[in-house]
């Protein structure tokens, strides 16, 4: 399917830049979906926790008019990936619909779908968004951190007749909630693995480099849980990762982006340093921490000499996703 040609001319002066404000709300940055990876933004949308759901306000422009199918989907990336038949699918890293519950049917906003089945977005007839809609059964911007936020060339009917997922077709613009630039894995990378992880960050009071009193971080103890709530792995110190299939990976730090929610870690791109074992951890070579809670170090008061040697062990919960070579699902 085309673009809609005015697409890549339009920029909405000013709302490019991604941001965040308070707990309650969050701004996303859409780019328009092209088959070398992301394109011009075509404007921004506030994502607003309420009592009644999260509301979007858009602030769009240069896009087709009409309705345009708008959903989440699972994977935070927004890079084109290759189908199986070899032919490009914009936007396909982002993976389908967002579906945590195993509905595996698109349906309505308020129905038991996709959790990540939205109302569809009305541009009108000068190419801008500016509607908001509001999406009932998502109530946290914990619920979508991380994940990708689509809008669809078609419209959405909500059901997957007469065509699959509402019959939007190919992807329009694309956005990453809460994920930077910097964090956003290499081409040709597809999600493996996504896990949550629930443990501590370990800090030791000691002296820094300045040889000033701190909480010096000596690394993670947490237990890894799949999207049943199994536990299916541990992460530790290096940082490392060792799956119960007896594969593990030991991170190196390659970016990190501030978490859009006060008083967790930040989130972090990492590659791969070291690995051994065989199994499901084989082919990483990415992996990020999103969706962070906890886990800041304690105030730096609380370390003197007084309490030299001691350690912290605040509580966090993140999640992982691990990366590696291959094609996405083209959904
Ligand atoms: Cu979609």
């Amino acid at each position: 399917m085309k673009i809609f040609p005015m697409l890549s001319l339009a920029l909405v002066a000013g709302l490019a830049l991604p941001g965040t404000t308070h707990a309650a709300d969050q701004t996303v940055t859409l780019y328009e979906a092209r088959a070398d990876g992301a394109g011009p933004s075509v404007g921004t949308i506030r994502v607003e926790e309420t009592a009644y759901g999260l509301a979007f306000h858009p602030q769009l422009a240069g896009l087709p008019p009409g309705l345009h199918g708008f959903h989440f989907h699972e994977n935070g990336s927004c890079a084109p990936s290759t189908a199986a038949n070899g032919n490009v699918v914009l936007a396909g890293a982002a993976g389908g619909h967002f579906d945590p519950k195993a509905a595996k049917h698109h349906g309505e906003p308020w129905g038991d779908g996709h959790l990540g089945d939205l109302p569809p977005l009305y541009v009108n007839a000068d190419g801008q968004a500016t509607q908001p809609v509001l999406a009932p059964r998502l109530m946290k911007l914990s619920d979508i951190a991380g994940r990708a936020l689509m809008l669809h060339v078609g419209g959405d009917n909500h059901a997957d007749h007469p065509a699959m997922l509402g019959g939007g077709g190919a992807r329009l613009a694309c956005a990453v909630v809460g994920g930077a630039a910097p964090l956003q894995p290499e081409a040709g990378l597809d999600t493996l693995l996504r896990v949550h992880a629930v443990g501590q960050q370990i800090y030791e009071c000691g002296k820094d480099a300045q040889g000033a009193w701190a909480w010096l971080f000596k690394g993670p103890q947490a237990d890894l849980f799949d999207a049943a709530g199994l536990k299916v792995g541990t992460h530790g110190a290096g940082p490392s990762w060792a799956l119960n299939d007896g594969s593990s990976l030991v991170g190196q730090v390659q970016a990190t982006a501030p978490a859009p929610v006060p008083g967790a870690i930040p989130w972090l791109l990492l590659g791969v340093k070291a690995r051994s074992g065989t199994g499901l951890l084989d082919k990483v070579s990415a992996i990020q921490r999103l969706a962070t809670q906890g886990g800041v170090a304690p105030a730096k008061e609380g370390c003197t000499a007084a309490t030299s040697g001691q350690a912290a062990r605040v509580a966090y919960a993140a999640e992982y996703v691990f990366w590696a070579p291959g094609p996405a699902a083209a959904r």
